[in-house]
């Protein structure tokens, strides 16, 4: 018996799957495929906690299908454009590439020091031009087909600084380096037609039964499927028409004003002319300064101004003032809402701010509302009242009957609206994939010819201190001939895309990473392809997820892929949390700066104060509240930490983090290893059984049913569920069970074999580094992680056992376990013989033995 030694024996194993290979996949059509995949980091530079966890999870899973038989695709790679590279470069005086090449670098090793089943082959790195060129070449695809197209529009714009910023930029309305109010400037951009497609993903959020519903619903609403109508309205003294959508078509008898975006057309040409041609004017260059997302609008005290200009109710042919009004968004429907404010508090709000009439139109049961007194808006269904023919409808079938009615005049219809937008994705940034066009005052916007593809990121941009687009910097990048008309002045698109971009296709470029002829071999993706199980962080329910399932469709109709999920199943892990720790003086502390007494207090190393202990919340570095897994590594070893982030919490649950349990993980694997090297001697020679249950008795009968049993709650635990916490559990009983008989004579050999075999096979996706060592000392069948999961046998799930209660003159004196099949004379004999009984019948007359099988023995003396 050796001691166990974490460091050398990883190392040991680590070093021999590089050399072995010996996570390598190739296609094979005669094995069933299984695709696992965790979503790929930010190369950030460490790997966090967080990390950890999802790839651990992940690591088991693919270690255990494999086991299972299935050929495993589990791959890893980079997302590696992004914008912390451009201000790490700045904050360091390195370039971009510089610092995330090293990125990758350090959190590859760290990847390998976790013992992660990973096919280095197939790495990615997605800023490297064999990855982004195929992105680019699908980009041209995509405008060629119309999926992608041009548009201005505004982006957050910093006068001081004069650049464009990113959302994340841009604190409390303000430029996150200046401080200046941030303002919207229009910019011609690229968008991606994900409208098109948003019922198709709206539909298919219902086919995806292995996703968590709570994704699912996030992407339902994200969509944002509304049905209502589109009622056209005359304008007063204009040829043109203002169109609105509703959602409530019931209470067009009740609007009595009209909204329109501030960026509407028709709001200039409105009020030209008219005495509110000024105050319009200075509105809308005011409202369009802010920021007008519909996330930013909803929390704006709601504003507008007079246009000047009425329209007319179709319905009541009364004329409605019309606004310009900052809540009213020009994305969503027609821009234009028709105002009713008794029933939408929204519109009521406005209209008492401005003195608009208020007029309901349709009535709870059993009251009467008056709009003159009414004090918030009436949401509710009810009769239709004050609306001519329709009067003392139910509200609900007004909806249709009144859009039937407009219908039939040429005035309304139904429709749906979407609240997804199009995806735009130029951005004003450095470190990303280049747009591969071209812009000439001939031609317009040109693609690049295929065969110049790829358009390399310029190393030599200079990264202004002052942000903004680099690559328009360099003369030589932006300078181009049209490939179209030649025209010498034509211009490079000088905008790279969102990194968003990237991580919408590279599960597919996994399958076939060398790959030169295309974006993806479509053969060796239809083998892989979709992702069995997709396992990743919760925060990217809606876009990552949502641009996948986009992307996959656009490769599809492009001809490329033959599916449109690119993932069967979703697992949203928890997240890793720890409590809080403050100090008077140093405000957050990390936990090893500080100490804990004797009684449970917790001081500050660095000053001595006491230290508050606070909430327990996600670890993030801005709060302290981390461990660095280096830390960890460094003292338990990748199977410690590997079975904690496992044992402590199920996956999809919150893992709090707890120093016991890390050190009850790792005095579990020394128990492993001390009863398991501990006999190796004694099982040299030895089979270990794996006969009828039949055969064996007592002891050794009962730990083979413990072997069979944690063999089934083990694989029931695993497959599909993923709930390892609860099957390692049962290991751990499987353990105990063998320490329980250790010492006992009777115990077989080849029984206490295959309990030693059971554990290393049920614990090796989970720690593979010391079960692989204990089974090089064990077992000559060639390495643990290529043999088969274990089989359990259902004869020997039961245990062949029953109770036997024994009483004297009726009273409980004692209990044993006896075979099932023992015959009435055995037990009695068993009884009479038991220690605890013999002190009750010593020296007496024994009047009558009653033996009931299987049940109890009753002595009379
Ligand atoms: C009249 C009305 C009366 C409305 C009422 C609601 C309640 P959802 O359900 O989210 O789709 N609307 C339409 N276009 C808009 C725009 N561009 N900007 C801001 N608001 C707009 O919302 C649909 C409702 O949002 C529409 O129905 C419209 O107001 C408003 F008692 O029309 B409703
Ligand atoms: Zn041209």
């Amino acid at each position: 018996e050796d001691k166990y030694l974490p460091d050398s024996i990883e190392s040991k194993w680590q070093q021999r799957w590089a050399e072995d290979g010996s996570f390598r996949v190739v296609e094979d059509p005669e094995k069933e495929k299984y695709y696992l995949l965790e979503m790929f980091p930010y190369p950030s530079g460490n790997i966090h906690m967080g990390h950890v966890r999802n790839y651990t999870i992940g690591d088991v899973v693919a270690r255990y299908k494999k086991m299972r038989g299935f050929n495993v695709l589990h791959p890893m790679g980079w997302d590696a454009f992004g914008m912390p590279a451009e201000n790490a470069a700045i904050d360091n005086n390195t370039h971009p590439a510089a610092w995330t090449y090293a990125n990758i670098d350090t959190m590859r090793s760290q990847l390998k020091r976790i013992g992660l089943s990973y096919d280095w082959d197939r790495e990615i790195a997605t800023c490297t031009p064999e990855y982004y060129r195929w992105e680019q070449w699908l980009f041209i695809q995509m405008v060629e087909k119309g999926m992608a197209y041009r548009k201005e529009s505004y982006v957050n714009w910093c006068e001081s600084c004069h650049t464009v910023l990113a959302n994340e930029q841009v604190e409390n309305d303000c430029c996150w380096r200046c401080g200046e109010t941030v303002q919207q400037k229009k910019l011609w951009q690229w968008f991606f037609r994900i409208t098109d497609y948003a019922d198709d993903l709206l539909v298919h959020c219902d086919k995806l039964g292995g996703w968590p519903d709570s994704v699912t619903t996030m992407q339902k609403n994200w969509i944002g499927k509304s049905v209502g109508s589109e009622v056209v309205f005359e304008v007063d003294g204009f040829d043109e028409t203002l169109s609105v959508f509703t959602t409530r078509p019931d209470t067009l008898f009740g609007a009595t004003f009209m909204c329109l975006a501030p960026e509407h057309p028709m709001v200039a040409q409105l009020s030209k002319g008219t005495d509110q041609e000024g105050p319009v004017g200075d509105f809308v260059d005011r409202i369009l300064k802010q920021d007008r997302s519909s996330k930013a609008v909803e929390s704006y005290e709601k504003e507008g101004v007079f246009t000047g200009a009425h329209c007319i109710n179709p319905l009541t042919g009364s004329k409605m003032p019309i606004y310009a009004a900052n809540f009213a968004l020009m994305e969503y429907g027609t821009g234009a809402v028709m105002s009713v404010p008794a029933h939408d508090q929204r519109d009521f709000d406005f209209a008492r701010k401005y003195g608009l009439d208020v007029k309901v139109v349709v009535s709870p049961e059993g009251e009467t509302l008056d709009g003159a007194t009414l004090t918030e808006a009436y949401a509710g269904t009810g009769k239709m009242v004050n609306s001519g023919s329709f009067d003392g409808m139910d509200n609900v079938a007004a909806k249709e009957a009144i859009t039937d009615f407009l219908d039939e005049r040429g005035i309304g219809k139904k429709t749906i609206s979407f609240r997804l937008r199009d995806w735009g994705v130029s951005r004003q940034r450095y470190w990303g994939t280049p747009i591969p066009m071209i812009h000439c005052d001939a031609c317009g916007a040109v693609p690049v010819p295929e065969e110049d593809l790829p358009i390399v990121l310029p190393e030599d941009a200079q990264l202004l201190e002052s942000g903004g687009s680099p690559l328009g910097t360099l003369d030589y990048f932006k300078k181009t001939t049209c490939p179209k008309c030649g025209n010498t002045e034509a211009r490079r698109d000088t905008d790279t895309m969102d990194t968003f971009v990237e991580s919408s296709w590279y599960f597919a470029r996994y399958c076939c990473p060398d790959y030169t002829e295309g974006m993806v071999d479509k053969e060796r993706v239809a083998y892989w392809m979709p992702v069995d199980q997709y396992i990743g962080g919760v925060e990217h329910a809606i876009l990552h997820l949502l641009y996948s399932r986009y992307f996959t469709r656009v490769m599809r109709d492009l001809d490329l892929v033959d599916f449109k999920e690119p993932f069967t199943r979703l697992l949203t892990q928890g997240m890793v949390t720890k409590e809080t720790l403050t100090c008077p003086n140093h405000k957050w502390v990390f936990p090893i700066d500080t100490e804990k007494a004797e009684d449970g207090s917790v001081s500050c190393k660095l000053c001595g104060s006491p230290v508050d202990v606070g909430r327990v919340i996600k670890m993030s570095k801005s709060k302290k509240n981390v461990i660095d897994p280096n830390v960890l590594l460094g003292r338990y070893g990748a199977d410690t930490t590997r079975l904690f982030c496992l044992f402590a919490a199920p996956p999809e649950k919150d893992l709090e983090w707890n120093d016991e349990s890390v050190e009850g993980c790792f005095k579990f694997i020394g128990r492993v290893w001390r009863i398991i090297s501990g006999r190796l001697e004694g099982f040299a020679g030895v089979d270990a059984y794996h006969g009828p249950a039949g055969e064996l008795s007592g002891k050794s009968r009962e730990l083979y049913t413990k072997i069979n049993a944690t063999i089934k709650k083990v694989t029931d635990d695993v497959e599909g569920k993923f709930h390892f916490n609860t099957a390692i559990s049962a290991v751990m009983e499987l353990v105990n069970s063998m320490y329980a008989v250790d010492a006992d004579a009777s115990l077989r050999v080849d029984v206490m074999r295959r309990a030693a075999e059971t554990v290393l096979l049920l614990l090796n996706p989970v720690a593979p580094h010391f079960t692989e060592e204990l089974w090089e000392k064990l077992s000559d069948k060639g390495l643990l992680m290529e043999q088969p999961w274990p089989e359990y046998r259902e004869d020997a799930l039961v245990s062949d056992e029953v109770l036997i209660v024994v009483q004297v003159n009726g009273k409980l004196r004692s209990k044993f376990q006896v075979p099932a099949g023992a015959s009435k004379d055995e037990v009695q004999e068993l009884a009479m013989a038991d220690e605890s009984v013999k002190k009750f019948i010593e020296g007496k007359a024994i009047r009558k033995v009653i033996v009931v099988p299987g049940k109890l023995v009753n002595i009379v003396v």
